[in-house]
């Protein structure tokens, strides 16, 4: 089995870029070590704190943002870092090439069920000559990633990745201490009969995605002419691992329930960096009138809609907002 750094090479990455990414993959290691060791590791439950979107943290939300945040910026490759657990950027080596943002544990409420939870980063390039400590230079489009990807924490520890040359899924050998290759090239099936939401919310979305959850829950009668199955794991990580390994529709659409928050996942280190992967696995995603990855971000923890996944299931999901 081939190991990270070759295949990272063959894909055209360079020096600076191949560190980067086992640096992130160091911290990721010992959060997965962590995890596995669940109550007996001392890190589950709340903190007393609120991250900045007013969400509870746990415990081992912050123990992997600081282990990712200060091994990443000890690299000195990176200009800045920005993370869903910190409210502001954090500057790094004013010459540093890359920007690295994350989302440390996706599915953190997982964490006390021992169930699927994550780390999502994206890679993007640092603006020449800029203030290190100036949010303003993350405001790229999610096409202008370098490198994307998630370390999922399950029974096992696997890495989807890509540097734009296709996804990737590598799984930790934990014997010798490396991600290696196990799936080369993952190609979404275009066409799925599976779709991943919060049914709960379904009252509160906007009418086209009523309309196209409604036409799935008709399954053989109504006009989608079959039955849909429903899967939902509450992290973002686990729905989109199960459609890059068998195809499938997440949505996280809008939801008009708080007027103040009608989106709810994040576009800079969820939204954007899933995107990239799916897309790279021949999938589409999309806010259901705008492709994801060509939003002008505003915003470091700016919020959008999410629809992506099995590229002629997300098409058919856009046609009820065309009409
Ligand atoms: P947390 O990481 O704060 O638990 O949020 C997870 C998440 O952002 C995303 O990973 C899930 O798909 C979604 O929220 C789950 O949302 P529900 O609470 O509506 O199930």
């Amino acid at each position: 089995m081939r190991r990270l750094a070759p295949v990272l090479r063959q894909d055209g990455a360079d020096a600076d870029l191949i560190s980067l990414i086992k640096t992130i993959l160091a911290a990721c290691k010992e959060i997965s070590f962590r995890v596995g060791q669940g109550a007996l590791s001392g890190v589950l439950g709340s903190t007393l704190d609120e991250n900045i979107q007013g969400e509870t943290q746990k415990k081992l939300d912050v123990l992997a943002n600081e282990l990712l945040k200060d091994m990443i910026l000890e690299t000195g490759l990176v200009m800045a870092i920005s993370s869903e657990e910190e409210e502001s950027t954090v500057a790094g080596n004013p010459n540093g090439q890359f920007l690295v943002t994350f989302d440390p544990l996706d599915g953190s409420s997982n964490t006390d069920i021992n169930s699927l939870i994550g780390t999502i980063f994206s890679i993007l390039p640092a603006p020449k000559n800029a203030d290190p400590a100036d949010p303003a230079i993350f405001l790229q489009p999610g096409t202008a990633q370098i490198a994307a990807g998630y370390v999922l924490y399950g029974p096992s520890t696997m890495l989807a990745l890509t540097t734009g040359k296709g996804t990737r899924l590598y799984t930790l050998d934990k014997t010798y201490g490396g991600f290696l290759l196990t799936q080369e090239e993952v190609a979404i099936p275009g066409v799925t009969a599976e779709f991943a939401v919060n049914m709960s919310n379904q009252r509160h979305w906007e009418a086209p995605m009523q309309a196209y959850i409604n036409d799935l829950l008709l399954g053989k009668a109504g006009p989608r002419g079959k039955n849909y199955n429903m899967r939902w794991i509450a992290a973002m990580v686990g729905d989109v691992h199960r459609i890059l390994c068998r195809g499938g529709i997440f949505a996280y659409p809008r939801d008009l329930k708080d007027p103040n928050k009608p989106d709810k996942l994040r576009l800079m280190y969820e939204a954007n960096p899933m995107s990239m992967l799916v897309e790279q696995a021949g999938g589409a995603s999309s806010t259901g009138y705008q492709r994801i990855m060509e939003i002008q971000p505003v915003d470091i923890h700016q919020r959008v809609a999410v629809i992506l996944g099995s590229r002629h299931e997300v098409d058919s999901c856009l046609n009820y907002h065309k009409a």
